[in-house]
């Protein structure tokens, strides 16, 4: 059953806007879930997404399973690994990282995941993931060992996003990086919009209601925010449920 990715679908044909608080595990602490999650649900975001680019084995899994008493809204993992893949998530990006060039994120860790993925009940999201640069080096870059898309080459970051459009893949995510100084432009955004029909995802750098309104009227379908949230839940007063 694809249930939360026809949700999606269908909330976007409807002309949703949706939001995704990304929460990672290695910066969150679980302490602090029941009075965060509250905050999240009283707000306009519509997803969870939980993942880091290095987390601790088995945080994820707990993690999850906390957040997973206090909210109806579907969790989705985002994961920087195959050991954050957790059974008590809803969902799970499978990430292939298309703008870069390293086999084990094109492939590999895919193959590492495929028993953990055999017998699951997770709804896997086939996702094409595309790095874009930023002014300072981020995890994605560090860990995964690739070069991001520059901002400039509109063209390339279009034609990334059009082959995993063709591959099948379900959903394509633009990624400045957590915490990126500055989000993905209008241009960018705008352009690969145009050019695909899948839903678009773009998170990184966003931390106003300006900056959210921007991607969004730039043709984001999903915009993913984490570190605005980490830095100052202050921010969920500003987007609450009307
Ligand atoms: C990171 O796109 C997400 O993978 C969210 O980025 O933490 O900068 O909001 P921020």
């Amino acid at each position: 059953m694809k249930t939360i990715y026809n949700t999606i679908l269908k909330d976007i044909s409807n002309g949703k806007k949706l939001l995704a608080v990304l929460i990672d595990p290695d910066k969150f602490s679980i302490g602090n879930t029941s009075s965060f999650i509250d905050k999240v649900n009283a707000s306009i975001a519509t997803h969870i997404f939980v993942g880091g680019s290095t987390v601790e084995e088995h945080a994820t899994n707990k993690l999850v399973g906390q957040i997973k008493e206090y909210t109806n809204l579907p969790v989705v993992l985002f994961p920087g690994d195959v050991s954050q893949i957790s059974e008590k998530a809803d969902a799970l990006l499978f990430l292939s990282l298309i703008s870069g060039r390293n086999p084990e994120y094109l492939i590999g860790k895919h193959v590492e995941a495929a028993p953990k993925l055999r017998n699951s009940n997770l709804e896997v999201i086939p996702t094409g993931y595309i790095l874009i640069e930023s002014i300072t080096k981020t995890a994605v870059e560090t860990v995964t060992k690739t070069k991001p898309l520059l901002r400039n080459n509109i063209q390339l970051i279009r034609d990334s996003a059009k082959a995993g459009e063709l591959l099948r893949m379900q959903l394509i995510y633009l990624e400045a990086g957590s915490g990126a100084k500055e989000p993905i432009g209008h241009d960018i955004i705008s352009s690969v919009k145009k050019e695909i029909k899948i839903p678009l995802i773009v998170g990184g750098g966003i931390r106003s209601i300006d900056g959210l309104k921007s991607a969004y009227n730039s043709g984001a379908d999903m915009v993913v925010i984490g570190t605005a949230f980490e830095n100052d839940e202050s921010f969920f007063d500003e987007l609450k449920k009307e």
